[in-house]
């Protein structure tokens, strides 16, 4: 069984591109089981077959820890970890060849968090890897494009698996897509427009900060995809496939 954990900052695509994987296999005819561990969602736009809120409910949380709905929030994120031998159990039982997860909204609760790291490492599979969604409609200043480098890159250090950088959305963001793929590919290019947006001594420290993180963050292939018209779709797959039938090793 093949585990695919979908990470990346809140709305930038997480729970349609699980969809849009889900249907990718099956349309396929082969085997493949969407999860979600998201217990604050309210709607998500498929049907998972594996549902986090069937053990915690947000609502029950707020009310027996006396918290607010951002404390439950986090509350309920860790809690997820407490579930994970039933969890477990619910997805060996479907004995599909394809997990695809979808994690919690906000990024930094599943990937900051001991209990994201416990999730992602104790999760028994065959191969694992790890999606890192990147919203071109964010990454459009060179501020949020460091940033957004910054994030990808302290999810690696905190998640020990494969990570392929993926930009969503690509059907409607083809200038951030066009502009994220130059900015990484090309230090100078990215160079040049953080130029125009910071003064001598800020720039120098920033472009040093993102000569330093490059590898770490944006440094591998970028893989472009629409989860609404499924472009670039193969080669994502190609990849996710490549990682698990090649076993790469995660080296840090
Ligand atoms: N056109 C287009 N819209 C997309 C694509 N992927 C996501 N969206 C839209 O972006 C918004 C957020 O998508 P979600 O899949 O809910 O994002 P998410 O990361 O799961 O969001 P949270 O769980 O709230 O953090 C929705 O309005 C989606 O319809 C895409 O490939 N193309
Ligand atoms: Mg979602």
């Amino acid at each position: 069984m093949d585990l695919t954990f979908i990470a990346g900052t809140a709305g930038s695509g997480k729970s349609l591109l699980t969809n849009a994987l889900k249907s990718w296999y099956v349309n396929r005819g082969e085997d493949a089981i969407a999860v979600n561990l998201d217990p604050g969602v309210v709607e998500l736009p498929y049907d998972p077959d594996v549902d986090i809120r069937e053990r915690i409910q947000l609502g029950s949380v707020m009310e027996d820890y006396g918290l607010g709905p951002n404390g439950a929030l986090i509350l309920a994120a860790d809690l997820v970890a407490t579930k994970l031998q039933e969890l477990q159990d619910e997805i060996d039982s479907h004995q599909a060849e394809n997990v695809i997860v979808d994690t919690p909204g906000q990024t930094e609760l599943f990937a900051f968090r001991e209990s994201g790291e416990y999730i992602v490492r104790e999760m028994k599979a065959d191969s694992k890897v790890l999606l890192f969604l990147v919203d071109p409609l964010l990454a459009s200043t060179p501020a949020n494009f460091l940033s957004l480098a910054l994030l990808s890159a302290s999810v690696g250090l905190r998640l020990n698996v494969p990570k392929i950088t993926v930009l969503t959305k690509r059907d409607i963001a083809k200038d951030g897509v066009k502009r994220i793929t130059e900015w990484s590919r090309d230090t100078r290019v990215f160079e040049d427009a953080l130029s125009a947006t910071k003064n001598g001594e800020q720039y120098a420290l920033y472009s040093e900060l993102f000569r330093s993180i490059r590898k770490l963050s944006f440094g591998a292939d970028l893989y472009p995809v629409s989860s609404t018209t499924q472009e670039g779709m193969i080669a994502l797959v190609g990849e996710m496939t490549r990682i698990a039938r090649g076993g790469e090793e995660f080296t840090d």
